[in-house]
């Protein structure tokens, strides 16, 4: 039986890992943070609370890395602990970069050192494409980072190069476009969106507040997404990889589409920070345009070519963003008649 072992397993991206990796087999350990209890929402969502085990473990510190991976000895490892907020990053740089490059920094130090055998998932992004004349991009377009989560990133991407050129060391970075799903962090545009809306047609909750309604995204559905990773990081010769739909939407979309599955009529008016959604059958304000929620810098359009994962390894992406949406709705519907606030 193959050991894995999964930071950032309590996440949407760790949690849906894990259930995919404990139905193949795999024996599944997750790293969670020193000194704080783990918020197990998402693995009880999907009922694999109790069939993963958790060894706490502090990767921004070399020792407490390197002492679990010595004792664990596990054949494959996906790093996805991240500070995963691109605007939180904006207030918080340093915590970002401890864990998002620091992190992988000691896991790589942890495994040249010791000489441990193991395969690397690196949780890349298409963050780090930042605004870019290539539409779509892949796997050669230059990086322009535009967030301090955008250059932790694009860092960690080429430190994962390095340590694959210089130390022969079997590590991939998935560069993956946006992903969403039922278990997407509450603060994230898609799920803010499903939630509150869910929350205005089920308890008469106020409108949403939203930043860039013009931000075009390619999104795609998480659970598609770890498929991907599981194929990246048990290929036989370690490479790069982009994972995405080649289709893209803007956020004012998205909400109009959300909107429409939760049942209202959205229609949209104004412009800048005036412009509004209103349901045309009720009049009911459903979104407004609150300036807090614009970024000191954002990237306004992306959209990801699949084609070298798609010919390599097989990997194409499977759920619609019509379907996505509809089971975020949906299950966010739920969670508001449950009247209990979201556990992720
Ligand atoms: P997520 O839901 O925000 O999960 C992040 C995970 O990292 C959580 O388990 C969190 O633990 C953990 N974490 C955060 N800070 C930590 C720290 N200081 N020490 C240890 N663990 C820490 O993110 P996700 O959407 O699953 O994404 C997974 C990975 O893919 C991340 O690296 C993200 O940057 C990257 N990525 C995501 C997307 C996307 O669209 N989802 C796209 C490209 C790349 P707690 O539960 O304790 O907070
Ligand atoms: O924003 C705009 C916002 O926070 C998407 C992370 O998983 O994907 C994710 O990063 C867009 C941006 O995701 C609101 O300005 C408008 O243009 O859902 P998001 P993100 O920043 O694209 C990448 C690939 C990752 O790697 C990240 O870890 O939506 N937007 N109004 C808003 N965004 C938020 N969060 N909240 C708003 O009210």
């Amino acid at each position: 039986m193959s050991k894995v072992l999964i930071t950032g397993i309590t996440g949407q991206d760790g949690a849906y890992l894990a259930h995919e990796l404990l139905a193949k087999d795999y024996e599944v350990v997750g790293a969670i943070r020193l000194g704080s209890p783990p918020k197990m929402g998402r693995l009880d969502k999907l009922g694999i609370a109790d069939k993963v085990r958790l060894v706490p473990v502090e990767l921004t510190d070399f020792s407490s890395a390197s002492a679990v991976l010595r004792h664990e000895r596990v054949d494959y490892i996906y790093n996805l602990a991240a500070q995963s907020y691109v605007a939180g990053s904006f207030e918080y740089p340093h915590l970002t970069s401890e864990i998002n490059y620091q992190g992988l920094l000691n896991i790589l130090e942890a495994i040249k050192i010791d000489g441990l055998e193991c395969s690397i998932y690196q949780a890349s992004s298409a963050e780090m494409y930042g605004d870019t004349l290539s539409d779509p991009q892949n796997e050669d377009t230059p990086f322009n980072p535009m967030s301090p989560y955008a250059v932790t990133k694009a860092a960690a991407h080429h430190l994962g190069r390095v340590y694959r050129a210089s130390h022969g060391i079997k590590v991939s970075n998935g560069i993956l476009f946006n992903h969403e799903s039922e278990l997407r962090g509450i603060g994230f545009v898609t799920r803010k969106i499903t939630s509150e809306l869910a929350s205005i047609r089920e308890c008469a909750g106020p409108a949403v507040r939203l930043g860039n309604l013009a931000a075009v995204r390619d999104w795609g559905y998480a659970p598609d997404y770890v498929h991907g990773m599981i194929m990246i990081n048990e290929a036989k010769i370690a490479s790069d990889y982009v994972l995405a739909t080649n289709t893209v939407t803007s956020v004012r979309d998205f909400f109009k589409a959300s909107a429409v599955a939760a049942g209202f009529s959205p229609v949209f008016e104004g412009d800048g920070l005036n412009e509004r959604c209103i349901c045309k059958n009720t009049s009911k304000l459903l979104c407004e345009v609150d300036e807090k929620y614009f970024r000191p810098s954002d990237v306004s359009y992306l959209r990801g070519d699949y084609s070298k994962i798609e010919k390599e390894l097989g990997w194409c992406p499977t759920t619609s963003l019509e379907t996505m949406t509809e089971r975020m709705i949906i299950s966010d519907i739920e969670i508001a008649r449950s009247g209990y606030p979201p556990s992720f």
